[in-house]
């Protein structure tokens, strides 16, 4: 079967989320990976008591949950780690690495879990076998070599707890707080935004608020691919009536409708439930910009109560008791005319102004948001103006109300609980200190677009990556490849292949480890691991497959050898009885973090887990002042390196997106399906009129260009254009194949989060890419 040409690749999807379609694309993957088996009597375990924690998003797991607690793309991610397929050192003898780097994303990942230790031999070109103990004993040698702060320890947000907790105690014991995660790609633009506001760097949003609350507001992102668990509890608020309020460019179908592909009722019935009650096509970059509007039009309900000698809109009590700043956010959201706000934010005051009815009518409010508010130039900002708007009506600090970051990897929010942070401040020094005889050193460790510059300018020379892809994660891919060739040590603990494996350094190993659906035995004896949740929420989990190869050793062991090679017995760390028995790791944890882990053992069993105390839930503010601040934003310019006038014509605003068919970097396929894609990722989304202006058609090839820097020359393409319903002036195509055109340096002030979702391009007329047409149709597409 062969791809279809043109623009009949893309066909407006017209059902709902879920229903059908989601447990078709289960079947495709489950069939593909060759999972079937393994893959079903996995599932019927996921995200339950006594089974394993998802490997896809972090979304809270109910203590009580469905008979099938998971989605389709959590389905997908158990299937893409449980495949029968392997990619073992046969593959490696049949392919150099020059050829592999040749291949893409999804062709590297499908050929199935890695399987035994290698180590890159630059004589042949190829990864060779080696041994655990060869790999131990050299990465040990060549990290001794090294000097600390030239060494690099990333982690991606999906490893427990327990191996995070000894991670980073390696990484300082070895003399560095260069720990850079993902999250620093992620939500950072949150710990920064939210630590500032209101004294906590996470998310006040338990799954029970969700019972309780009266209105949700959704900012930038798309539940129906990156967390459609969530879709459960909206559509329980939604049968209570209560009102989603949707700010995005696109009108993703996640939030639009949804039939719960779990319920025969609604699989055979015609009806789907309508999650979004209004839905606001902002701008890219332009919900400052509304949300200023929501809070004026509320300040004039506010006045009109006033006058008409009604209750009062604003909760006048909260504001006085807990909040400070609120006087120069009144004068600075008075000070901004209507139609500045409407030209910034691209909605219309009369839009605004219904948010804002809604908003006042309602006395719980969450706000839900995702990477449409954190990967921009002002990242920080977008999140501290949500939380004015909540603390405009108290809508933090009681049930049903708060602000509800949506975390990416599955336990990203608990890696930096237990200390993967450059900043040793956040870390209690003294206790790692007093436990473990070594030193915490002073110095602030690179996060990561530090690591990247480091990278560039040579002064990293080792890197090691408990898991992830992250040369292709980062931005500016273009110029990180070349660069990454120079490192003396490349380390990559991973499940399966990807381009960073690729780019090999002096010294390159490729250290094949257990995912964390499989059984984790430790002589002889399962092991037990834990993860942290969007919402704050701790539990226990276990694997319940059998490991996909014999030579497989977990994360937590990998690491345990690495820090004994390297360390020896220098510091007061038991790393071989660690490995051996992860309680005592946990034990560990709660010596050091008593306030959040005290009874880890016996709390972490708990239905649905513990959740760690955060003061903010209870109106305790951890901020200098002692009080909720409203930090007014400086600007409404969503980015200040865009060309403004004439010459700023041609300029779009580019957003790089997830498919449905990803997770991150992991493609599991080339349809999208909500966004009516089909067969290729090689798009750009483009407004009608936009396409016309700039003498392009519908189904053209263009190559995006970077309008900053332009001496840089920042190229991707050719992508195909479809028409789509998005923003004039706005544009949008797939993570990470723009990665090329994002600007180090353009990240988001203060978090120096990637400003992935405001891009400024251009467009330049191509040819078709000629491979990307007569590429066969991957195989899931042909059952379906
Ligand atoms: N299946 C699956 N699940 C995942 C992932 C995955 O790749 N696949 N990734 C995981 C990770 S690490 C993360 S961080 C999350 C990411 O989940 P999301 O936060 O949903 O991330 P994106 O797919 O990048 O989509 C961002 C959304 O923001 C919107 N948006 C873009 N710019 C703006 C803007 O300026 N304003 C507003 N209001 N909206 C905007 C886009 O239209 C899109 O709907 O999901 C996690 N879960
Ligand atoms: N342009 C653009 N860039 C972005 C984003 C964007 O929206 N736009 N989003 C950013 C965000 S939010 C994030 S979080 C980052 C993601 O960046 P990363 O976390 O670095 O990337 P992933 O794609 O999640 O990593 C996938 C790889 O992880 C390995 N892996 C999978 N499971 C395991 C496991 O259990 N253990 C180990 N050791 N390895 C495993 C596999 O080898 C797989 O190839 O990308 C960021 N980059
Ligand atoms: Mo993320």
């Amino acid at each position: 079967m062969r791809l279809i040409h043109g623009t009949s690749r893309f066909r407006p999807y017209t059902s709902a989320s879920g229903g059908w379609g989601s447990a078709h694309s289960v079947l495709n993957i489950l069939w593909r990976e060759q999972a079937f088996v393994k893959g079903s009597a996995a599932l019927i375990k996921q995200n339950k008591p006594k089974g394993f924690a998802c490997v896809s998003c972090a979304w809270a797991k109910p203590g009580d949950p469905h008979a099938l607690e998971f989605c389709e793309n959590g389905a997908k991610a158990t299937a893409w780690e449980l495949t029968s397929l392997r990619t073992a050192p046969s593959f490696f003898q049949a392919h150099t690495v020059t050829e592999l780097r040749g291949w893409q994303d999804y062709d590297l990942e499908q050929h199935g879990r890695l399987t035994h230790p290698m180590r890159y031999d630059a004589q042949s070109d190829r990864y060779v076998t080696t041994t655990w103990e060869e790999a131990a004993s050299a990465i040990g040698a060549q990290l001794r070599a090294l000097s600390p702060d030239e060494v690099v320890f990333y982690a991606s947000g999906r490893a427990s707890l327990e191996t995070s907790f000894m991670y980073q105690l390696f990484a300082r014991a070895y003399g560095t707080n260069n720990l850079p995660d993902s999250s620093n790609m992620c939500h950072e633009s949150t710990s920064v935004g939210l630590q500032e506001s209101i004294g906590v760097p996470v998310g006040t949003v338990t799954l029970a608020d969700f019972e309780h609350t009266d209105c949700i507001f959704f900012f930038g992102q798309n539940v129906g691919s990156n967390s459609p668990r969530m879709l459960h509890p909206l559509q329980e608020a939604r049968k209570r009536k209560v009102p989603i309020i949707t700010f995005n460019p696109i009108r993703e179908r996640g939030l639009e409708r949804f039939v719960n592909p779990q319920s025969p009722v609604e699989m055979l019935g015609p009806k789907s439930t309508v999650i979004s009650t209004q839905y606001h096509q902002v701008a890219i970059g332009g919900d400052t910009a509304a949300v200023m509007g929501v809070a004026k039009a509320l300040l004039d309900l506010e006045e009109r109560a006033k006058r008409d000698g009604e209750p009062p809109v604003l909760d006048h009590d909260f504001l006085a008791q807990h909040t400070d700043g609120l006087a120069h956010f009144m004068d600075t959201v008075k000070g901004y005319s209507w139609d500045e706000l409407e030209r910034r934010s691209g909605l219309t005051r009369s839009a605004l102004e219904a948010a804002a009815t809604v908003y006042a009518r309602s006395e719980k409010v969450m706000i839900v948001y995702g990477m449409g508010m954190t990967q921009h130039r002002h990242g920080v900002a977008n999140v501290q103006m949500l939380v004015n708007l909540l603390l405009l009506r108290g809508n933090i600090g009681k049930p049903g109300a708060g602000i509800c970051p949506v975390r990416g990897h599955s336990n990203v929010q608990g890696q930096r609980t237990v200390g993967i942070t450059e900043d040793p401040a956040k870390v209690p020094k003294d206790k790692l200190e007093a436990l473990f005889g070594f030193s915490v050193p002073e110095r602030k460790g690179m996060a990561t677009i530090d690591a990247c510059e480091g990278i560039v300018n040579g002064s990293v020379k080792g890197f090691i990556g408990l898991g992830g892809n992250f040369l292709r994660a980062v931005p500016d891919t273009s110029r990180m490849e070349p660069a990454w060739s120079g490192l003396r040590l490349n380390v990559q603990i991973a499940t399966k292949l990807n381009r960073t494996h690729l780019v090999p350094g002096e010294h390159t190993w490729l250290l094949p480890c257990l995912g964390r659906i499989e059984i984790d035995r430790q002589q002889g004896v399962e092991q037990v691991y834990t993860t942290e949740d969007s919402t704050g929420c701790i539990r226990a989990w276990r694997g319940n497959a059998e490991p996909a190869s014999e030579q497989l050793r977990s994360e937590s062991a990998i690491i345990a050898a690495l820090a004994h090679a390297t360390l020896g017995e220098s510091v007061a760390v038991p790393w071989r009885q660690w490995q051996h028995d992860y309680a005592l790791i946990r034990k560990a944890i709660s010596e050091v973090y008593p306030e959040i882990f005290h009874d880890f053992e016996t709390r972490m069993w708990k239905p649905g887990g513990f959740h760690r105390p955060l003061g903010a839930t209870h109106r305790q503010w951890a901020t200098p002042s002692g009080k909720a601040r409203f930090i007014t934003p400086e600007t409404l310019d969503e980015d200040d390196d865009v060309l403004t006038g004439e010459a700023g014509r041609d300029v779009l605003q580019l957003m790089t997106l997830r498919s449905n068919d990803q997770f991150n970097t992991t493609v599991y396929g080339y349809d999208d399906r909500f966004r009516g894609v089909k067969g290729t990722r090689k798009v750009v989304f483009l407004n009608r009129n936009d396409i016309v202006r700039l003498g392009f058609a519908p189904g053209e090839w263009v190559r995006l260009r970077t309008a900053i820097e332009p001496a840089v020359g920042r190229e991707v393409g050719p992508f195909q254009i479809i028409a789509y319903d998005i923003p004039e002036g706005c544009a949008a195509s797939y993570y990470p194949e723009s990665n090329a055109l994002i600007p180090l340096w353009h990240y988001a002030k203060r978090s120096k989060v990637p400003a992935a979702k405001s891009v400024p391009i251009i467009l330049i007329r191509a040819q078709p890419d000629a491979y990307d047409l007569d590429r066969a149709v991957p195989e899931t597409d042909q059952i379906v």
